[in-house]
C-alpha cells in the first residue's frame, strides 16, 4: 500500500488528497502503462494478428487496474484520501471504435488472448471520431462527432509507419499502440494506424464532411456513411489502408524474427474479422512477390496465413465492390484479384462462387472463402445456416474449411468490473477461480435451494436497479419504478432485431391498462440503441419509441403501471450500468438473422432471464439453462427461411385478421402519436409494417405477447425467479471469451 502511495504522490508532486481528480487520472494512466509494459513478452513462435476495422474497447482505466491486480489497492488508497476511483474513471473518454457486437467481440477477444498468454495483437485504424454521439431532442436521433483522443489517451506513439499507395498517391501511415493487458496475464498490443494529414476541422454541422478529401478524412470517422458513392469509395480507401498496413506489419515482424518469407505461415496467422480486411489477402500476395517470392509461392503461403470469420447472413451487409472502384483506388491489386478469380473459376463450374461476377462486381467474402484456410460462423445455428444455405456452394467445395466458434464475452469486464456486488457474492460462494475459468461458476448450482443465497441475489439485483434508476433519472430525466420489473433491449437499431415488435407489445400493454387491465407490478421498458444515420426506417422506429416514452410517462392512468425510457448515447460505458440491472433480457431477432448476439451472454451472466427467439447464441443459452430458466417464442429459423424461399409471408394478413395486432399497429398513426410526432415518419413506419415487414414482426407478435406476459407473471414467485437467476449465472461460463479463444487457438491458430 505505502509503495503505491509514495509512487502516486511522487508523480502528483503533492499529497493525494490535495490533487485534483484529473491529476490523479493522469498519474494512474502513467502507472498502469508502466506496469503493463512489464508484462510484454518477446515475440517468439507463431503470432496471431487479429485484423479488424473495429475494436470497441470501452474505457480502459478500470479494466487495466483489474487485469493488473491493482484495482482494490488503488480504490482503497484513494478512498482513504477522500477520492473516488469511480469518479476518476468517469473522466476517461470512451474510445467508441466500433458499431456494436462485432467490434466489442474483437475487444473481448484481445482481453482473452492476453489472459491466456497467447502471442497475438490487434490491428485496426485510429479513427479520430468513434461512433457518433447521439442525443434525442425533439423525439429524434441527432448525431454529432465523438472526439475521444486527448493528450490523456492511452496511445503510445510508435514513431513509425509505412508508405501506402492509393489512387496514384503515396500516403505515409503513422502507428499508435494501445497496451492490451491480460488478467494476471501477458501484455499484448492493439496497433492502430493513422494518417498525420487527417484534419478534424473539416467536420461541419453534425457529422458531415468532404468525403473526397482522402488526405484529410481517411481515418477521421469510423465507417462513414456509405449511402452514396463517395462514402463507399472512402470505405475502400479505409479497408485498403488497414489491410496494407497489416501486411507490412506482418512481414516486418517476420523479418525481425529472421523468418524466411516462404515459411511465413509458420510464424504468422491473420484472423480476418468479417470482410472489411479482406484486401489483406491480395495485398500480402503482392508484397510477398515484391519480396521475391513467386506468385504461386505467395498464394500458397498467404492461404496458410489467413482465416475468415463471417458475422452475418444479411445480404445487404455482405461487401461487394464495383471493379471500377478498385481499379481507381487500388489498381495494384486488380491484376492479382483477376488471377485469383481465374484460378477460383477453374475449381468449379459453379459461377456463384466467382470472385468477380458477370457485372464486374467483386465479392469480397469469396476471396476469403477460396483463399483463406478457415471460415467460421459465430454460433452453432449461424454456422449451420452458412453451411446449409447461405454458403452452401462453398461448403460443397471446401467442407473442411468450415467450423463454428460460438462467441464469448470477457467476464473480467462484464461481471467482475461492472457488477462488483454479484462478483463478491460469487467469490464468497464458489471461490475466485472463475475469474480465469468461468466454468467454475457451475459450482453455484449447489446453492440453488439455499434461501440465503437466493435472497442475496435478489437484494443485489435490487441495488443495481436503484443505482441504474438514479443514473437514468439524472441523465434522461425519467423516474423508473424500482419495485417494478426492468425489461431491457440494448443493441444497434435494426429491423431484424425487431425493436418495433417490442414497441408493439408496449402499445398493447398501454391499451390494456387504459382498458382497466392492470399489471400486478410496474413494468419498466428500457431501450438503448443507435441507428445508422442513413437508415430511415430505423430512425422512424426510434421516433416511435421516443413518442411512446412521452405518452406513457406523462399519462397518469398509465404511469403507475409502466414507464419507458430510451437512454441517450448507448455505449460500452452505459452498457456496464444497464446490464447488471437487467431482469428480462430482450433477444427477439427474427430467427436465422442474429448471427450470435453477445449482450444475451452479458445479461445471462448478470442474472437476467432471456426472453428470446431461437436465434444465434440464444439457442445455446436455452440448451444450457433449460426451458424453466428462459422464455422462448416465435417461429424457428427453418420456417423463416422457407417463407423467404417461397415469398409467401404477407404481413397484411396478420394485420387484417387479428384485432390485437391491428389495434397495436393502428396506434402508430393514432391521435396520441400524431399530436406530437412527425406524420411522415409515422405513416411510413406503419405502412412498412403492414405492406412489407421484411423481418416478420407481425408473424411473431401474438406468441411474443403470450410468452412475455407469462414471464412477467412468473416474476411474482420471487424464490422461483431467484433460482432462475442463479441457474443463468451458473451456466454462463460456457460463454466466456476465454473458451472461445481456446477453441480458435486449438482449431485455427495453433500458436505455440
Ligand atoms: C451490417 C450492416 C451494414 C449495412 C446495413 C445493414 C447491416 C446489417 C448488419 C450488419 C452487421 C455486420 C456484421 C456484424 O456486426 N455482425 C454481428 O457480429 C456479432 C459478433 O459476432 C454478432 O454477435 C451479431 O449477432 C452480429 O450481428
Amino acid at each position: 500500500m505505502s509503495e503505491l502511495k509514495n509512487e502516486l504522490s511522487e508523480r502528483l508532486g503533492c499529497s493525494i488528497d490535495q490533487a485534483s481528480d484529473s491529476q490523479i487520472y493522469r498519474a494512474l494512466l502513467q502507472i498502469t502503462q508502466e506496469e503493463a509494459a512489464k508484462h510484454v513478452l518477446p515475440d517468439t513462435g507463431r503470432k496471431l494478428y487479429y485484423v479488424s476495422a473495429e475494436f470497441l474497447i470501452g474505457k480502459l482505466l478500470g479494466n487495466n487496474l483489474i487485469n493488473l491486480g491493482m484495482y482494490r489497492e488503488v480504490k482503497e488508497l484513494l478512498a482513504e484520501n477522500g477520492k473516488s476511483l469511480a469518479k476518476i474513471e468517469e473522466l476517461e473518454m470512451e474510445p467508441s471504435l466500433g458499431n456494436g457486437g462485432l467490434g466489442r467481440l474483437a475487444a473481448c477477444f484481445l482481453d482473452s488472448i492476453a489472459t491466456l498468454g497467447l502471442n497475438g495483437d490487434g490491428v485496426g485504424l485510429n479513427y479520430h471520431f468513434g461512433l457518433f454521439h447521439q442525443d434525442l431532442k425533439g423525439h429524434i436521433q441527432n448525431v454529432s462527432p465523438d472526439r475521444w483522443i486527448t493528450d490523456e489517451s492511452w496511445e503510445v506513439d510508435r514513431k513509425k509507419g509505412y508508405d501506402i499507395q492509393m489512387a496514384g498517391r503515396t500516403y505515409h501511415s503513422h502507428l499508435y499502440d494501445i497496451y492490451v493487458t491480460g488478467y494476471e496475464g501477458r501484455t499484448n498490443r492493439l496497433h492502430l494506424f493513422d494518417l498525420d494529414t487527417v484534419d478534424d476541422s473539416i467536420v461541419q454541422n453534425g457529422i458531415d464532411f468532404d468525403k473526397t478529401a482522402i488526405d484529410k478524412n481517411l481515418t477521421l470517422f469510423l465507417y462513414p456513411d456509405d449511402s452514396d458513392d463517395a462514402g463507399r469509395k472512402l470505405r475502400i480507401y479505409q479497408e485498403y489502408f488497414l489491410s496494407a498496413n497489416a501486411a507490412h506489419l506482418i512481414i516486418d515482424e517476420a523479418k525481425e524474427k529472421g523468418v524466411r518469407l516462404d515459411q511465413l505461415d509458420k510464424y504468422a496467422v491473420a484472423q480476418i474479422n468479417d470482410t472489411h480486411p479482406t484486401m489483406l489477402i491480395p495485398e500480402l500476395i503482392r508484397q510477398l512477390t515484391l519480396e521475391g517470392l513467386s506468385f504461386d509461392a505467395a498464394v500458397n503461403v498467404v492461404s496458410g496465413i489467413c482465416a475468415y470469420t463471417n458475422h452475418t447472413i444479411l445480404a445487404e451487409a455482405l461487401e461487394k465492390w464495383p471493379l471500377a472502384y478498385l481499379k481507381e483506388i487500388v489498381p495494384q491489386l486488380v491484376p492479382i484479384i483477376e488471377i485469383l478469380d481465374d484460378r477460383a473459376r477453374r475449381k468449379t463450374d459453379d459461377l456463384s462462387t466467382a470472385i468477380i461476377d458477370s457485372g464486374d462486381t467483386v465479392h469480397m467474402a469469396h476471396i476469403d472463402l477460396h483463399y483463406g484456410f478457415s471460415v467460421n460462423g459465430v454460433a452453432r445455428i449461424h454456422t449451420q445456416i452458412l453451411e446449409e444455405t447461405e454458403l452452401a456452394n462453398f461448403y460443397r467445395l471446401y467442407p473442411d474449411k468450415f467450423n463454428n466458434k460460438t462467441n464469448g464475452i470477457t467476464f473480467r469486464r462484464w461481471l467482475m468490473e461492472c457488477n462488483p456486488r454479484l462478483s463478491a457474492l460469487l467469490d464468497e460462494k464458489v471461490g475466485t477461480a472463475w475469474h480465469k475459468d468461468a466454468q467454475e461458476l457451475e459450482k453455484l448450482l449447489a446453492f440453488a435451494d439455499d434461501s440465503d443465497v437466493l435472497d442475496r441475489l435478489l437484494a443485489i439485483k435490487a441495488k443495481n436497479k436503484k443505482e441504474l434508476a438514479a443514473i437514468i433519472r439524472e441523465k434522461e430525466g425519467v423516474q423508473l419504478q424500482t419495485d417494478g420489473i426492468f425489461d431491457i433491449q440494448v443493441k444497434r437499431l435494426h429491423e431484424y432485431k425487431r425493436q418495433q415488435m417490442n414497441a408493439l407489445y408496449i402499445i398493447h400493454k398501454y391499451l390494456e391498462i387504459k382498458a382497466g387491465r392492470k399489471p400486478v407490478r410496474p413494468l419498466n421498458f428500457i431501450f438503448g440503441a443507435k441507428a445508422a444515420p442513413a437508415y430511415i426506417i430505423a430512425q422512424d422506429i426510434i421516433h416511435l419509441l421516443l413518442l411512446l416514452q412521452t405518452i406513457i410517462n406523462s399519462d397518469p392512468d398509465v404511469n403507475p403501471y409502466m414507464r419507458l425510457v430510451f437512454v441517450t448515447n448507448y455505449n460500452v460505458t452505459y452498457a456496464e450500468k444497464l446490464i447488471p440491472a437487467g431482469e428480462v433480457s430482450e433477444q427477439i431477432s427474427l430467427a436465422s438473422k442474429e448471427a450470435s448476439g453477445t449482450s444475451n451472454m452479458k445479461f445471462m451472466a448478470n442474472g437476467a432471464i432471456t426472453l428470446g427467439t431461437n436465434d444465434g447464441a440464444n439457442v445455446e443459452i436455452r440448451q444450457l439453462v433449460g426451458d424453466d430458466n428462459l422464455y422462448s417464442f416465435g417461429i424457428d429459423a427453418d420456417t423463416v427461411i422457407a417463407h423467404y424461399r417461397n415469398a409467401d409471408y404477407r404481413a397484411r394478413d396478420y394485420y387484417e385478421k387479428d384485432p390485437v395486432i391491428r389495434e397495436a399497429v393502428d396506434f402508430i398513426t393514432g391521435p396520441k402519436t400524431m399530436a406530437i410526432g412527425d406524420p411522415v415518419r409515422l405513416n411510413r413506419l406503419k405502412d412498412d409494417m403492414i405492406n412489407k415487414d421484411w423481418f416478420m414482426a407481425l408473424i411473431d407478435l401474438k406468441d411474443y405477447i403470450r410468452v412475455k406476459d407469462q414471464c412477467f407473471a412468473d416474476y411474482e414467485n420471487r424464490t422461483a425467479w431467484a433460482k432462475k437467476m442463479l441457474v443463468n449465472t451458473a451456466r454462463s461460463g460456457a460463454f466466456s471469451s476465454d473458451r472461445t479463444i481456446r477453441q480458435y487457438n486449438e482449431e485455427i491458430w495453433k500458436l505455440g
